[in-house]
């Protein structure tokens, strides 16, 4: 029989009995695996928290409980199960649901987040409210083992450690971030599960726990030896910092998170529940391979294979890696859990000695990168644009302000398509601008990022290079020996023109070179270099043509045009300037080049600004009519 067909309410589900509880999880897995086929997604967390997310639903009321998911990529079945069930299939897609939690896409998603690692501390904030308002609500902070290896996550542990408000805390362990899970700490939750303690805990766990309360009420020994027993090895961490740690169970059995959560949210203070799962589970090819399954594209049900991706500039950057390490024994490349998607799968297998993975921790990549850098290391660090952000200060305090030579690979750079709003890579520009001694450039091709990279290391000092999602052209040689010289800090004319100039960086180039295509009076620049700028061309630009336009994946503010803007502002330079890039608005997800277009920087747009500059050609205006 379908439950799922009469599910579309936490009330529903709770209509169920108990014993229905595990078919209709099966469903649940069925229609994740569904949706995720047609339209990718990510499949592999989302089953693996299937069990969860119905005795979650099934004991607490999420539209006043706070179930606060942490990235929120492992939500599609709490989706489903909150009135979303009919909108499944838009999800990622533009103007559809998004692919984490929203606040504003729903009342029962309790955080917006996309980003790891913020649940327990948001929990934490949650939870104050509750107790300053004497509100009698539950708040459920539901973290990954790779979310937990962020330096926030732990932080707020310790807080919670030491506020001790009522909450359960869940920790849904599957040993796994995107790829391996790294750390001490993985290592001892592994040895949770196969301590002989535990083994006899499992057994009698369940009655000690349905007893903790009675027993804590009684005197102090009976008391520690109750704790002692949930709690087990005086050693455990967090037990440590003043949370009472429960498990681990099995998070596949929904009788046994039943009955754990049922009875955590009796007891006083802070409670960890160690949940665990398998990534992918009850999908044998997400089982068997849950870091290809962690974020799927779509694919067929009943033959699935990940489809094959071509050459991307992640793969341009992991091959240029290898061969700077192959020619400097100094070379080092650290990613903060993003292995595969920085291109260095193949480059931690090649060079494993000077590769390191630090959790989902962007801070001490950053700030390890200082420590080589001072050691005379030469270290690459690979993040994110998005993910960046997690180590600013780092960049500042730790890399920027003694001039050390770390080099900033940032992938990711632009819009980014289906992680949508908290994944943009739209602001790095502004943020290391500002930045004393750094450096920012932006290759347009997978050639021109090995002349950087290898310029980079050359000159030393922060070096930050930042290329966009997606595909790109492999470069001829994979040896640094015979990489092309680069001038740093110099821009590239591409096309000459009379009357006006387009500025454009990455991506954009193409947009610029359609649109100056046929037009002898428009000229067009790749702007590789936004830090710093090419002065002498731009002197000579700003003298020479009518009107600039500047045109960047990125916000305005503080970007490539703002760089321009504020070069000529202080020459006192009145040549007309039209910034075409993001306004001062959030960006949901979508696709890409559809939205440079919709957001007002794709090439009609281009040609709106050259109209608007009365660079009205009859060419132009040909195009822009048709
Ligand atoms: N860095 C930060 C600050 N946030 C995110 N979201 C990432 C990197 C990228 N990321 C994910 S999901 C994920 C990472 C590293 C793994 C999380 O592991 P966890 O959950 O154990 O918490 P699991 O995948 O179910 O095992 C996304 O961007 C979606
Ligand atoms: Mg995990």
């Amino acid at each position: 029989m379908s439950y799922l067909a009469n599910i579309n309410w936490p009330e529903d589900l709770k209509a169920l009995n108990k014993e229905e509880l595990p078919e209709f999880a099966q469903e649940l897995r069925s229609e994740i695996i569904r949706v995720c086929s047609l339209g990718g997604g990510h499949l592999a967390s989302s089953l693996g928290a299937v069990e969860l997310t119905v005795a979650l639903h099934y004991l607490f009321d999420s539209s006043k409980d706070r179930f606060v998911f942490d990235v929120g990529h492992q939500t599609y079945g709490h989706k489903i199960l909150t009135g979303r069930k009919d909108r499944m299939e838009s999800i990622r897609k533009p103007g559809g649901l998004t692919g984490f939690t929203t606040s504003s896409e729903s009342s029962h998603d309790a955080l917006t987040v996309g980003h790891a690692s913020t649940s327990i501390a948001a929990a934490l904030g949650m939870v104050l409210a509750r107790d300053a308002r004497k509100e009698s609500y539950e708040v459920i902070p539901i973290i990954g083992d790779g979310s937990l290896t962020g330096g926030m996550a732990l932080a707020a542990l310790n807080q919670i450690g030491q506020v001790k408000p009522r909450m359960t805390i869940i920790l849904n362990d599957n040993e796994m971030s995107i790829s391996e899970n790294v750390g001490g700490l993985k290592n001892y939750l592994r040895s949770m599960q196969v301590q002989p303690w535990f083994q006899r805990a499992e057994k009698s766990g369940k009655q000690a726990l349905g007893n903790f309360k009675m027993i804590a009420e009684l005197g102090s020994r009976a008391k520690h030896a109750a704790r002692h027993f949930l709690d087990p090895v005086s050693l455990n961490p967090f037990h440590a910092m003043g949370v009472r740690y429960v498990g681990p169970i099995d998070g596949h059995d929904i009788d046994q998170l039943l009955y754990y959560l049922d009875h955590i949210k009796q007891l006083d203070g802070p409670t960890l529940l160690h949940v665990i799962t398998k990534k992918g589970k009850g999908y044998e090819i997400a089982e068997a391979d849950p870091i290809v399954w962690h974020g799927a594209s779509k694919f067929n049900p009943q033959a699935p294979v990940a489809p094959a991706k071509g050459y991307t500039w992640a793969d341009a950057f992991g091959d240029a890696a290898i061969s700077m390490a192959n020619s400097d024994d100094r070379v080092w490349v650290i990613t903060p859990a993003m292995r595969i998607g920085s291109g260095l799968d193949q480059y931690s297998k090649v060079h494993p000695s000077r590769y390191i993975d630090v959790g989902i921790a962007e801070d001490v990549a950053v700030t390890t990168g200082a420590g080589l850098a001072l050691q005379n290391e030469k270290p690459i660090v690979a993040i994110y644009s998005t993910f960046l952000q997690r180590g600013f200060d780092q960049v500042i305090h730790d890399v920027c302000l003694e001039n050390l030579d770390v080099i900033f690979a940032i992938d990711r750079a632009g819009l980014v398509g289906g992680d949508g709003a908290t994944h943009q890579g739209i602001y790095d520009l502004s943020y290391l601008r500002a930045l004393p001694n750094m450096s920012i450039a932006m290759p347009k091709n997978a050639t021109e990022m090995q002349s950087m990279l290898k310029k980079a290391l050359e000159l030393g000092g922060p070096k930050a290079m930042r290329w966009p999602r997606g595909g790109v052209k492999q470069a001829e040689s994979a040896d640094m020996t015979t990489w092309a010289d680069i001038s740093w800090g110099t821009w590239e004319r591409l096309k000459t023109g009379t009357e006006a100039c387009i500025l454009a960086l990455g991506p954009t180039l193409d947009y610029a070179l359609e649109v100056a295509q046929g037009q002898p009076n428009i000229a067009v620049v790749n702007a590789r270099f936004v830090k710093p700028l090419d002065e002498k061309m731009l002197l000579e630009l700003a003298s020479s043509v009518k009107a600039l336009i500047t045109v960047e994946d990125h916000t305005i503010m503080g970007g490539l045009g703002s760089a321009v803007a504020e070069f000529l502002a202080d020459h006192q330079l009145k040549v007309p300037l039209k910034r075409l890039g993001i306004k001062d608005i959030v960006i949901p997800h979508g696709d890409p080049n559809a939205q440079h277009e919709e957001f007002g920087y794709g090439p009609e747009a281009i040609r709106a600004a050259l109209i608007e500059l009365g660079i009205s050609t009859p060419q132009v205006l040909a195009q822009a009519s048709d």
